[in-house]
């Protein structure tokens, strides 16, 4: 027998920005993911742009920068996959029909920032946005799917990044929390489970990766963005419970577990400061409502001075989340020594771990290090935990029949499912488990549609051509059961 507690959360992930499209319809308004291009695994995603003088530009978007006076911009010769995503704008009602056909307890989704706010600023939401999602909640809630609801999803409207310079403005704050107000109170009844931001620690995470060495003033910076958005995410809790105190709110955190290469001390000291820096800083912030003792230590690293006040404290202190969440795809392995062989991979750093097999995009799959993530976070927190990202991104084949068959996925659900089934009998708080791109999506890091989650095939190729039809794979009849059996059927 299986350890699922009746009443589990199974389900499935999405994010407005990769799955929506719709992007200039319904009133909506542009964000930095529509000035942004495809890529691959080993090129990087460009930022289009056009300077003072009028001339056109494309950047990596790592770590990018809009120079004075120039604007972003959508160019002709390049492609934005965001701009369709595959479609759930024109497709929600058949989509959800087919999350409930899998017997889905629970659908994660983020609401688009400039659907309902187009540059951010406006005093009123957009009517035929919110009109939009509250469709699709109605619809979920008709199958019996229970809605759980990112606020944030790397998608800033574009009038605040380019107008305002994004969350290095404290005005964002206020901009983020009458969102995330609109919502609470629009959607009150419709949704009972939110997530403030997505990857919130990515901003720290990732500022040293792909060949490029931040220096301390993106330190500063970036520490000085996550600062507003611990505060705005905090003000939103409280907001959130205000409004309906039936109200169950979240962080969600990028949920990589880390290993030292070897056994020298050094090794395991950084590896430990690893998990301070890129795991528990925000986690701490957002469970705990204060930062934690480290944080000095880390601030030193990159002089870091800090704009917060007595009464961001106090914020911070009474916005505590109610649940913790995380996404988790693979473990990465880290050392003080030289590496013979890098991990190589579009988001990974460190050595390659030769215990674990890789995918094709370079994440290693290791379903024990989900059980060892879920056992420190229970430890650390004691607050229910939810898993809302997990999945492998692959090619898939379709037969001349059109059919696809995807054992590899299965392998990967089945092998992660197991060890969540025993972090849940050693007695791990886990209250729920959306895989990643139950339908195949854009991919956040590449852009590409060639990196599919999903169990359900979208027909959409990286130049953005296809039919858009949507055909389960066998990955979607093996869910089901799992589904039906609460995962006691493998
Ligand atoms: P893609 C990096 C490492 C782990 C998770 O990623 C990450 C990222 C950022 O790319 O992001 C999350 O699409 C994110 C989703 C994203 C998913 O992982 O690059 O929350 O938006 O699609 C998978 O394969």
């Amino acid at each position: 027998m299986s350890h699922f507690p009746n009443g589990f959360l199974w389900g499935g992930a999405t994010a407005a920005n990769q799955y929506e499209g719709g992007w200039n319809e319904g009133g909506r308004g542009p964000a930095l993911t529509d000035v942004t291009t495809g890529g691959t695994v080993d090129s990087p995603r460009m930022v289009t742009w056009i300077d003072k003088y009028g001339s056109p530009h494309a950047s990596p978007s790592h770590g990018f920068t809009l120079p004075e006076g120039a604007s972003y911009a959508v160019l002709e010769d390049y492609y934005y996959p965001n701009h369709k995503g595959t479609d759930f704008y024109h497709h929600w009602k058949e989509d959800i029909g087919l999350f409930a056909e899998m017997g889905f307890k629970v659908f994660r989704m983020s609401i688009s920032w400039s659907r309902l706010f187009p540059n951010g600023i406006e005093e009123t939401p957009n009517p035929e946005g919110v009109e939009f999602y509250r469709n699709v909640f109605k619809e979920l809630k008709a199958h019996g799917i229970e809605p759980l609801v990112t606020i944030w999803h790397f998608d800033t409207p574009l009038y605040l990044e380019e107008k305002m310079k994004g969350w290095n403005n404290r005005d964002l704050i206020d901009l983020y929390v009458r969102f995330a107000q609109t919502c609470f109170e629009e959607y009150k009844g419709l949704v009972k489970y939110w997530l403030t931001f997505n990857e919130i620690n990515n901003t720290i995470m990732f500022l040293d990766m792909w060949g490029h060495e931040a220096d301390n003033e993106e330190f500063r910076a970036a520490y000085q963005q996550l600062h507003y958005q611990f505060v705005a995410s905090a003000k939103a809790v409280q907001v959130g419970h205000a409004i309906d105190p039936e109200n169950r709110i979240g962080c969600m955190i990028c949920g990589i577990t880390f290993y030292p290469a070897t056994c020298d001390p050094k090794d395991i000291m950084l590896n430990r400061h690893q998990w301070e820096k890129n795991i528990f800083y925000c986690g701490d912030v957002q469970c705990k409502g204060e930062y934690p003792v480290f944080s000095k230590r880390l601030w030193q690293e990159h002089d870091v001075e800090l704009d917060i006040t007595d009464e961001d404290r106090k914020i911070l202190k009474e916005g505590t989340v109610d649940y913790y969440t995380f996404s988790y795809y693979m473990s990465n392995t880290i050392t003080t020594h030289d590496v013979e062989e890098k991990a190589g991979g579009n988001n990974v750093e460190g050595a390659r771990n030769p215990y674990l097999r890789y995918s094709d995009w370079g994440w290693g799959f290791d379903p024990l290090g989900l059980r060892y993530f879920l056992e420190v976070i229970n430890d650390r927190y004691h607050k229910p935990i939810m898993i809302v990202e997990n999945g492998l991104g692959a090619y898939d084949i379709v037969e001349e029949d059109g059919s696809i068959h995807d054992p590899f996925r299965i392998d990967y659900y089945r092998e992660h499912i197991k060890e969540m089934d025993q972090a849940i009998a050693e007695g791990v708080d886990l209250i729920g488990y959306t895989t990643w791109g139950c339908i195949d999506l854009v991919s956040a890091g590449t852009g590409e549609m060639r990196k599919r989650y999903g169990f359900i095939y979208v027909d959409m190729d990286d130049k953005g051509e296809g039919t858009m039809k949507r055909t389960p794979k066998d990955s979607f009849y093996w869910y089901k059961k799992v589904i039906a059996s609460n995962g006691n059927d493998l």
